[in-house]
């Protein structure tokens, strides 16, 4: 039997007009517990209310509609979006700490709530079939097992383990990043377009036509990726605009996980590519694309760089060829290998935070506390 405050959103997270939130009290919680938080403008109190009573008022700074649909069940109709649904099951989280029995299920109510709208943000049924096991039970079970281990030892490897995968945890929900990076003129935009299959990005026979980061979302393999078109990187930058691109290209080298250095294969490899490549951190993925190979004898365009042991991909964005390869490459480099569906996996922040403070303390005290055991 459940005891104390479940709260679970009904509505999907993102952008919309009303969000709907449903809490749930259970056994020897208090049933006025939403009049902690919420005043009625006709003064009744949600925990008197009989059932079907939809009351209006004041959550804080928030206005709310709230009905009573069971007799211990409440909807809070609040505005769409984040914030407003947060802070409410937030505040319901606060005022529900130290009723009897609450903690466990707050806890519990909170991973549910986390896992939820994770799922709800999975772009592919890939990235959904890993989310839906982990909120149908691996996660919750993976962290009541662990927090009556016995053993550190034991715990500290599945631990350990469970964060080995944070990188590939978080990319289920949001999609890994790839820069397409490179000179002015030299087929970046014209890449993303033959990528996606569309005119995403203006091309044009001049350099310096992007300006803006441009943005494009693809599936390869099964797995989520954003393509980031960039500006030219140039030293003589023509004008403010530009110059304010070319920074942004530099910075989503920063923010991405791999980039791609597109070479104009009719100018060959230039001493700009090189410093380029040369400022790209060596650990960072990175593929050199040979573009235009559709205008040179590919012999004649070979990137040179002894330094630096690094994928040389021709491609023609005018053709097409090379971009099969280019898009292996991508899913081959960021996702090189996958868990089992029954592996536990940190895709929620606050569990990944509770298991690096476990294996800070070098005990599972943290993750005892949260649970409230
Ligand atoms: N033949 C041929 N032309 C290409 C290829 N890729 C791009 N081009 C041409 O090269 C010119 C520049 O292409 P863009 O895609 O705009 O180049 P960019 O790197 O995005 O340029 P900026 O935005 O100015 O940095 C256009 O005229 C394209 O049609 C290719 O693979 N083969
Ligand atoms: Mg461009």
């Amino acid at each position: 039997m459940t005891s104390g405050v479940v709260v679970s959103r009904l509505t999907a997270p993102g952008r919309g007009a009303v969000a709907v939130l449903q809490v749930e009290i259970y056994d020897t919680a208090d049933p006025a517990i939403i009049d902690r938080c919420f005043v009625a403008r006709n003064g009744i109190r949600a925990g008197d209310a009989e059932v079907n009573r939809i009351l209006y008022g004041d959550w804080g700074p928030e206005d709310v509609v709230v009905v009573r649909t069971g007799r211990r069940i409440w909807e809070i109709n609040c505005h769409g979006g984040e914030v407003a649904a947060s802070r409410i099951t937030a505040d319901l989280v606060d005022v529900s700490a130290g009723i009897d029995g609450s903690t466990n299920s707050d806890f519990a109510t909170r991973l549910q709530t986390d896992l939820l709208e994770r799922l709800l943000c999975c772009r592919t049924q890939q990235t959904a079939r890993f989310l839906l096991a982990q909120q149908q039970g691996v996660l919750p079970n993976f962290l009541s097992q662990l927090s009556v281990l016995e053993s550190w030892r034991t715990a500290e490897a599945l631990i350990q383990q469970c964060l080995s995968w944070h990188r590939f945890a978080n990319h289920l929900y949001s999609p890994w990043q790839v820069a397409i990076v490179g000179q002015p003129n030299a087929g970046k935009s014209s890449l993303l377009n033959a990528i996606v299959g569309y005119d995403r990005s203006i091309v044009f026979d001049q350099p310096g036509t992007t300006r803006d980061l441009v943005e494009a979302d693809i599936v390869l393999s099964g797995w989520p990726f954003r393509l980031i078109d960039t500006a030219g990187i140039r030293e003589q930058v023509t004008n403010e605009i530009e110059t304010v691109g070319v920074e942004s290209a530099r910075q989503s080298l920063q923010t991405s996980d791999a980039c791609v250095l597109v070479v104009d294969s009719v100018m060959g490899w230039t001493a700009a590519d090189a410093e380029l490549l040369h400022r790209i951190p060596r650990e960072y993925p990175c593929a050199v694309l040979m573009n235009k190979a559709d205008l040179v004898d590919r012999n004649a365009s070979a990137m040179r760089n002894s330094e630096r042991e690094i994928r040389v991909i021709h491609t023609s964005a005018t053709n097409g060829s090379g971009i099969t390869e280019l898009a292996e490459w991508v899913a081959a480099t960021l996702v090189p290998e996958q868990p089992s569906l029954d592996q536990p996996l940190p895709v929620v922040a606050h569990v990944a935070e509770l298991l690096q403070a476990c294996s800070q303390q070098g005990s599972i005290v943290p993750l005892r506390v949260a649970i409230g055991l």
